[in-house]
């Protein structure tokens, strides 16, 4: 898999927003140019009232939200409603992280009814590529179905690398898992990764983003922003402890989004 060569690295939010054949990927580089942030926050907390509290306070700087949903142990209906009013209050788009990997016929049962029927509230879910491209299918057939009852698009990242030590995602992987988006570049609006993956309609997400760790106990591997956005040529930076532990929350991701945004700026106007 190659890096994004360097002219695509220099294309701004906006100019990918027009080239992009992916109507989320369109909402949401629109909204990070707007909004002038590529920063994307998961407070992995275990209470709604948390949960809510963390998103409410952190809202304003962000792009993307990403949730565990069924990590809140007490999520109801009306949690999903509140996160709902919140993404219009701050403006920022919603990803659940529920890593789909199962054959098609379960992966829609999960997407559109079960506990969590996603696709009625999450723009965007990630999906692993371990089943191959049935799973890709299978979840955009309930999004087409939920588009052609509200007129919502929506659409997912599939995971082509992971941050942690010692995962089996290797290069022949990740290489299959962005032919996989490219066979369906109306859905898949992008990909979970630690370089830039695929071409510049498709957006890169980056986890495994601290600037005072290098990683935890259980082989997480923390890189700063400007690693994943300025040297890897990501878009997109998703952070959790370094934001929800730390002693001022607003304040830790404030810094993360300046940095991060500043790291794009540097990308787009090389000296
Ligand atoms: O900043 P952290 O380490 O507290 O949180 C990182 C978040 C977690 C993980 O489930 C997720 O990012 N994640 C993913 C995703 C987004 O799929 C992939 C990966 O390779 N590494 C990773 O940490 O919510």
């Amino acid at each position: 898999v190659q890096s994004t060569p360097s002219k695509p690295r220099a294309l701004t939010y906006k100019e990918r927003a027009a080239i992009t054949e992916n109507a989320v990927t369109r909402k949401l580089f629109t909204l990070m140019h707007e909004k002038k942030t590529n920063l994307a926050f998961n407070p992995d907390v275990p209470t709604a009232a948390e949960f809510l509290a963390l998103i409410d306070l952190v809202g304003p700087e962000i792009c993307l939200l990403k949730t565990h949903i069924d990590m809140v142990e007490d999520v109801d209906s009306s949690t999903i409603h509140q996160l709902q009013e919140l993404a219009q209050k701050h403006n920022f788009m919603i990803l659940d992280d529920h890593k789909f990997s199962d054959i098609g016929a379960i992966a829609q049962r999960k997407y559109a009814r079960g506990k969590f029927y996603f696709v009625e509230w999450a723009d965007l879910v990630t999906v692993h590529g371990l089943a191959g491209v049935n799973t890709v299918k299978a979840l955009k057939q309930e999004a087409e179905k939920f588009q052609k009852k509200t007129g919502v698009a929506r659409g997912i990242f599939l995971v082509a690398q992971m941050s942690c030590e010692g995962n089996l995602l290797d290069e022949n992987y990740t290489h299959e898992v962005v032919e996989m988006g490219k066979q369906h570049p109306d859905f898949v609006a992008g990909f979970i990764g630690q370089e830039s993956l695929g071409d510049p309609g498709f957006i890169t997400c980056t986890p495994g983003i601290n600037i005072s760790q290098k990683g935890d106990s259980l082989g997480q591997q923390f890189n700063p922003p400007e690693h994943a956005i300025g040297d890897c040529g990501t878009d997109i930076v998703i952070v959790g402890r370094g934001i929800y532990t730390a002693a001022d929350p607003l304040k830790a991701a404030r810094e993360y989004r300046a940095r991060a945004w500043k790291a794009y700026e540097d990308r787009i106007r090389p000296d």
